[in-house]
């Protein structure tokens, strides 16, 4: 079983490079524009995603169920390779001629052909953000592949606007007046906030002023920046992986305005935590609308999950919760998800429906480990961080999941909500699927929105 929780990922870190599977870093003055040091990191890296590719596509041959007497009569069919195409190879791969003759020759056994998964750009560049945390290639998975992916591809338009004029202006030395407008500019344009464009404007250039850097290493030093900015919020909690705690009954009540999500990551998470090995159930406290609750039942079919409701009108969410968590009591759950309502007559209202479920969480549950998570919409941008400093005033909050970053979300609001609110980002959605949830990385993170071209 593939616990998404625990799941080894790189320990938060502060302004260093990362390295190659094997090779160190080449010192900033030997850095120009393709030497035989980086050349040959990149192409372990090639031979690591080659192998990743290879490894994923023969558990898959295992374990798919032996082919029917029948279908051995069948006319065979002409045998397809699956294409191992690299479209357009992104920088740190380019300029080696043996690269080409190692993409050509990345697959030497045969395999059926599979469309779900391709050696493709993305395929590579997922398989290095997991060299980079330390994987080995037999240890990379395809769900992890799949996901790397989605979020690259999510943020795939905010880092080719950023990264090019990013790099065009860091690597000019010490920012000017100008300069610092220019990166001023790109990430408000990119969501990130006032306070942390200020954070990470100075954070630069006091670096620059002391050292010049090159392009490339002035990026790196801007993701360890960003990095800092996310993880910062996780020292009150010791930083510690966020998943449902052992031998006690978790309570995850999801909150946010109406249409950000909640529900359809209620279904996510439940399904998550299935999947991870844990016990779930789910209390549908949006009874406000009177579709709400039918909805969470889907979720709950599609994940498997038991949804507690009540079935009469303008029930009190309250009750809903309180039955939800003598349910989750008596069976043992580990995992109580509250769905609750984003849309009531006022915000006055809203807040005091909240204040009330939480009033039952702490009575009827006592022990157990409350978690109070904001769901943000976060293609909504600036919107999306008034909407969190209105809640976390009102609803004790301990974190946010952010969802829609497959959308036209440009992702910078993650920043804007960890620096300005110091509140984790814990999970993020990127798609309506129910696959579409996972925990929150921020390695992961920025380098879907640093790295690459
Ligand atoms: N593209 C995309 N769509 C999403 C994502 N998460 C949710 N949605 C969509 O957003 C819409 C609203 O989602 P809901 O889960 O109903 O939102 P809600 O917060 O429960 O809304 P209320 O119950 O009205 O408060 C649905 O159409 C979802 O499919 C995501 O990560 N990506
Ligand atoms: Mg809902």
């Amino acid at each position: 079983m593939f616990n998404w929780f625990r799941r080894q990922r790189v320990s938060p870190t502060t302004n260093e490079e990362q390295k190659s599977p094997t090779v160190e870093p080449t010192p900033a003055e030997e850095i120009t524009e393709s030497t035989p040091t980086e050349t040959a990191a990149n192409e372990d890296y090639l031979n690591l995603a080659k192998a990743a590719f290879k490894n994923i596509q023969q558990k898959k041959q295992e374990s798919a169920p032996p082919p029917e007497p029948e279908t051995i009569e069948t006319p065979v069919q002409e045998e397809t390779q699956p294409e191992m195409e690299v479209q357009s190879a992104p920088a740190w791969m380019q300029k080696s001629d043996r690269l080409e003759v190692l993409k050509e020759t990345a697959i030497e056994t045969p395999v059926t052909e599979d469309k779900s998964l391709n050696f493709d750009e993305d395929f590579i560049w997922s398989a290095k953000v997991l060299a980079d945390q330390g994987r080995k290639a037999e240890d990379i998975s395809e769900q992890e592949i799949n996901w790397l992916k989605r979020l690259r591809q999510g943020l795939g338009k905010t880092r080719r606007s950023l990264i090019n004029q990013l790099k065009a202006i860091v690597g000019q030395g010490p920012l000017n007046e100008n300069a610092v407008e220019e990166i001023e500019s790109l990430l408000l344009q990119a969501d990130v906030g006032v306070e942390a464009t200020d954070y990470i404007i100075t954070t630069l250039q006091n670096k620059l002023k002391e050292e010049a850097l090159p392009p490339d290493r002035a990026i790196e030093y801007l993701k360890g920046i960003l990095r800092d900015i996310l993880d910062r919020p996780l020292e009150q909690y010791g930083n510690s992986t966020f998943e449902p705690k052992k031998d006690l009954l978790n309570i995850w009540m999801l909150t946010g305005v109406n249409g950000v999500g909640k529900t359809t990551t209620i279904g996510k998470l439940a399904h998550l935590a299935q999947q991870s090995g844990y016990s779930c159930i789910i209390a549908a406290a949006d009874t406000f609308r009177a579709a709400a609750v039918e909805q969470v039942k889907v979720w709950g079919e599609r994940s498997k999950t038991e949804v507690i409701a009540n079935p009469g009108k303008n029930t009190d969410p309250a009750a809903v919760v309180y039955d939800g968590i003598a349910a989750a009591q008596s069976r043992g759950v580990q995992l109580l998800l509250v769905d609750t309502a984003g849309r009531l007559q006022n915000k006055k209202n809203l807040m005091d429906e909240l204040t009330k479920i939480r009033r039952i969480i702490d009575k009827k549950a006592e022990g157990a480990s409350v978690e109070s998570l904001l769901v943000l919409d976060a293609t909504l941008g600036q919107n999306g961080l008034r909407q969190a400093q209105v809640f976390s005033e009102a609803a004790d909050l301990s974190g946010v999941i952010l969802t829609k970053i497959d959308g036209t979300a440009k992702g910078g609001v993650a920043l804007a909500v960890s620096q300005q609110l110091n509140l984790p980002i814990r999970f993020l959605g990127a798609g309506e699927g129910i696959e579409d949830l996972r925990p929150f990385s921020s390695y992961e993170f920025v380098e879907a929105l640093l790295s690459g071209d």
